[in-house]
Parts: C-alpha cells; structure tokens; sequence
C-alpha cells in the first residue's frame, strides 16, 4: 500500500484516481457527514452548487430532509442546518437525508469522484476510516485535505498524520514504506507533535480562529477529539454518503 497526501484539492493530480480516496476537512463538513450518519441520518448528499442542492433536495418529502449550507463559515439563509455538527442531534437527523454544501469540503469530495472508494474522514471517525483501509489493502490511497479556499490548512494535515500514523502502527510498515510523497511523512510529524493537545493546535489554526470569532469554540472541541464515532462515511453512489 502506498499513502499520498494533498493539502488541497487543487493540489491534487487530475489525470489519474487511487484505489481509495479519503476526503478530510476536520473543521468541519466531514465531522458534520461523520455525525449525522452516526446519529441515523438515511445518507448525506454532497452538492457544490446551492442551487443545484435546492432542486435535487425538492425532490424528498420535506420530513425526509435536511438542507444544511455554509458559506464563510456561516448558515445558508433558508436552510435548516449550516455546518455546525453540534446541531446534528439524532432527534433531527434520523431517518432524513441530509442535503449539505459547504465551502470546502465539499469540493474535496467532489475531487476525488472518480476513485471505487471514496470516503469521508474527520478525527472523531479515523478508527473506522482506518479499519477499512486495513482491511481493504488498497494499492493506493489518496488522503485529500480540504484547506480554504485553495490554501493549506493546519486541522486537515493533522487528521491525514492521525491516519497515517495509525496505520503504520497496524500495519508495522515503516514511514518510508508507506509514504507515497514526502506530504506524509510531514503530516505525521505534525501529528506526534500535537497528538495530545488537538484543540490546542485548531486555536492555532486560521480557520480555528475564523470559526472561534463566529463563536464555535464548542464545535472546535467536539471536532478536536479522536476516534468517538465508529462510523465509515463510504459513497454509495456518486456525490452520496
Ligand atoms: O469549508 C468548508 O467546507 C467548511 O467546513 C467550513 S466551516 O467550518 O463550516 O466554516
């Protein structure tokens, strides 16, 4: 097996697809998709176009769905969700499908279509996440971080390290064994460094501090933790979870 990592979508290569993608925007459209399938939700439907969201979502019974929409970090006016985690309670969620465009992540999943194996990962589900790839073998697989808006960011190469880094404690492999470009072995790095104090490095983090003047240090918390929710966000179809 063979690991790459890519900061950001455009970041990553377009003329070829891995065995298995893993899409990751910690903060916070795949802890979101990771929450509300784990709180019973029917399946997530991934949109980049609003638009394009409100047609297709018309087409669901309105107590059979959820419209969840952020833009700047903020709520889609109209929609009953944004993309705080926090509000995905079971009581809401259950049994609906959730309709979700975000500002970032969703262009991450949307990147990587074209793998057989496209899943969403955040640090409250890499156990899972890791399973499946130890279980599955495949040759290649593509860890893609979400960044904002085309740059770097410190909370998605951090959950990629806390992947890596758990497979190669599984697997036995070595760093150089498993490392397909040098991006892994930097995001395990990173990892170690700040494994045991997360949240601390999401206040760090340009898009921490973005979300913390919208005033979501809880979801920063929520977000920060590691293996929680034992639930593999997995793409049945193309676009939905
Ligand atoms: O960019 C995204 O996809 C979002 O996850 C950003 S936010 O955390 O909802 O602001």
């Amino acid at each position: 097996m063979k690991l790459f990592v890519y900061h950001t979508p455009e970041l990553t290569p377009t003329d070829k697809a891995p065995e298995c993608a893993i899409a990751v925007d910690v903060l916070r459209a795949t802890s979101t998709i990771a929450t509300v399938l784990a709180a019973g939700g029917e399946a997530v439907q991934v949109f980049s176009d609003l638009d394009r969201l409100i047609a297709v979502s018309e087409e669901w019974p309105p107590e059979k769905r959820l419209r969840a929409g952020e833009r700047g970090g903020a709520k889609v006016e109209g929609f009953e969700l944004g993309n705080s985690p926090l509000d995905c309670t079971s009581e809401l969620v259950q049994g609906r499908r959730l309709f979700i465009s975000t500002t970032n992540g969703t262009r991450a999943l949307q990147r990587v279509q074209d793998s057989p194996n496209v899943l969403a990962a955040a640090l409250i589900n890499r156990a899972a996440v890791v399973q499946f790839v130890i279980e599955k073998q495949p040759e290649t697989v593509w860890i893609v971080g979400s960044g904002w808006e085309g740059s770097f960011s410190l909370e998605d190469t951090v959950c990629a390290g806390a992947i890596a880094h758990s497979i190669l404690e599984k697997t036995h492999l070595s760093p150089e064994e498993l490392a397909g470009n040098d991006e892994v072995i930097s995001a395990i790095a990173l990892f170690s460094q700040w494994q045991n104090n997360l949240l601390g490095l999401f206040h760090q983090a340009s898009h921490g501090q973005r979300l913390l003047r919208l005033h979501c240090q809880e979801d920063l918390e929520y977000c920060s933790q590691t293996d929680v929710l034992d639930v593999l966000p997995i793409q049945q179809e193309i676009g939905v979870l």
